[in-house]
């Protein structure tokens, strides 16, 4: 079997690229090096020779084939009907949702190259795995082009109730192009339901179980909670302690002994980020006790810039931020700090480390992978305490958080102070069943467990007991909740064998339940 994957964007690794590279494009970037495999997707250029151009870059056994797009594409695909359609409806935020049908036409159109482009390099044997809403329509283009070949789908984004899909005009068209992909992957079992619930009420599809019939394709869909490499990053934020990154030394040197409140977020409005400002200026405003003794750190990098909302959040976010440190600030010390700016990944775990509550409060998440960052990095013997929004997929999984609804300023000011407060013990009890979760269920699980669903290796006799096995040679051993690591006080990882209280399969069905530029 080859695989092959493909995503909207695709970048293509040189020599530097592993030290940043999120989880998710690693571990991606792994399962198509174990199977020898082809990515394929928008190389993040821009040229007007875009329709013949694919260019191919072979990397060991791996093929990247990469596209540019117009601008006329740009804007109309990506900026237009993705980033201003689809992202903010996904996100439950129907008053941003701008639909042009110009951009529905640009989306379709570039979903169609790329299906003829790919169909051109795809063998019999391959499975192809296709990421994300840019690409909702793509199997259905392929299909029409003959390709018989397993195809699957991962929604990395929220997808909501019918009744928000509904809005959207052509959403029954769209969302029938679902029914081309053999398995649909989502994050939360309350995205399943919402998108069985779609295909039933928009194109009059039929329920078995996990499996939609509309017309004559018949889909499963399923939950797949999307993890990181936990182990990686736990050894990031030890490492930091020894010999930390220069902005992390300097963050350190000028917080001295004040308490640090981190969220580290890419600059959307889903995030929350204006709303966590107001709630940390309440928390100040009604604890006043803590004024001079902590401060919070909002790292937020500037994306998708071209779209006027998040303009606009890049403006609001700063006003906020400077009208709540002239109103609370002192003359040596400053109650917010925004930085808008990407860091490497041990600068990131070194300051998820030195922070005693990590605060994660998107309006609407698809899982979040901060929460899940800022749990690994901690130190098992003295851990900060995770505030969580119930919004994020993240929250069906880590129980233990101190979960807040992030629409109300007074309940995340009162869990900031109440993280604060919390006793060792209680932090370390909070912190140990959610490590153990999210280890269980790290980015080698997720990928291995969606791949098995999608080849239907799922399920065969043999295959879990073979995975259960730690894999010599690879970077992490655990592949199920049965066998995973635990990292003891002395910040140094064990293997606990275990029978698992939450198994991730029991976890992804009992909830209602790439990083992208
Ligand atoms: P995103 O919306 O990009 O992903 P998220 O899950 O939070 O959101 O992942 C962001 C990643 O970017 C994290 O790994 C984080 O460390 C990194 N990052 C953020 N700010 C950074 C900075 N200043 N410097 C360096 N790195 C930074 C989408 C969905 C999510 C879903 C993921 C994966 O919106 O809900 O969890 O896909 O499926």
């Amino acid at each position: 079997m080859r695989l092959i994957v493909v995503s909207n964007r695709v970048t293509i690794p040189d020599r530097q690229e592993k030290a940043t590279a999120g989880g998710l494009a690693v571990a991606l970037r792994e399962a198509l090096e174990q199977h020898g495999g082809l990515w394929f997707g928008w190389s993040g250029g821009i040229s007007d020779a875009a329709v013949h151009d694919i260019r191919q870059i072979q990397r060991g056994n791996v093929t990247y084939a990469v596209t540019d797009l117009s601008e006329a594409e740009r804007q109309s695909y990506y900026l237009g009907f993705s980033n201003r359609a689809l992202w903010p409806l996904m996100h439950y935020r129907l008053g941003l949702t701008d639909f042009q049908r110009s951009d529905y036409m640009g989306y379709l159109g570039v979903n169609r190259r790329f299906a003829r482009a790919l169909a051109s390099l795809i063998q019999l044997d391959d499975v192809i795995w296709i990421h994300d809403y840019h690409l909702i329509p793509l199997a259905a283009e392929l299909r029409r082009r003959g390709v018989t070949n397993r195809i699957g789908y991962f929604h990395h984004i929220p997808w909501p109730s019918a009744d928000v899909i509904g809005a959207l005009p052509f959403s029954g068209t769209l969302i029938r192009t679902i029914a081309a992909y053999d398995l649909v992957g989502m994050q939360t079992e309350l995205d399943v339901r919402n998108l069985i619930g779609g295909l039933e009420a928009l194109c009059g599809g039929r329920r078995d179980g996990q499996r939609v019939r509309v017309g004559t394709r018949e889909t499963e869909v399923q939950a797949f909670p999307i993890g990181i490499d936990v182990e990686g990053f736990r050894r990031l934020a030890t490492a930091s302690t020894r010999q930390a990154p220069t902005p992390l030394r300097a963050t350190r040197e000028s917080l001295g002994e004040r308490k640090l409140v981190v969220g580290v977020d890419r600059l959307d409005y889903s995030k929350g980020i204006v709303q966590r400002l107001e709630a940390f200026g309440e928390f100040l405003r009604s604890h006043p006790e803590h004024r001079g003794k902590v401060s919070l750190l909002q790292i937020a990098p500037p994306s998708r810039s071209d779209v006027p909302e998040y303009a606009e959040l890049d403006r609001l976010s700063d006003e906020v931020a400077g009208r709540l440190n002239a109103q609370l600030g002192e003359f040596d010390w400053t109650p917010i700090r925004v930085v808008k700016k990407a860091y490497s990944r041990n600068a990131l775990a070194g300051f998820y480390r030195r922070a005693e509550v990590g605060l994660v409060t998107p309006m609407r998440d698809g899982m979040n992978l901060v929460a899940k960052e800022y749990v690994a990095a901690q130190n098992p013997a003295d851990p900060g305490v995770l505030v969580l929004s119930r919004f994020a997929g993240a929250a069906q999984q880590m129980r233990e958080a101190l979960i807040v609804n992030p629409y109300d300023a007074h309940e995340v000011a009162d869990a900031i102070r109440t993280a604060l407060a919390m006793p060792k013990t209680e932090r370390i009890r909070r912190f140990e069943a959610l490590y153990t979760t999210i280890a269980a269920a790290d980015i080698d699980w997720w990928t291995q467990r969606y791949l098995d669903a999608l080849t239907g290796r799922a399920g065969v006799p043999g295959v879990e007991a073979e995975r259960e096995k730690p894999r010599t040679g690879t970077r992490r051993p655990a592949r199920t909740a049965v066998i995973t690591k635990r990292p003891s006080q002395d910040g140094k990882s064990r293997k606990v064998s275990k029978e698992s209280p939450r198994k991730p399969e029991a976890l992804a069905a009992s909830h209602l339940a790439v990083v992208r530029p």
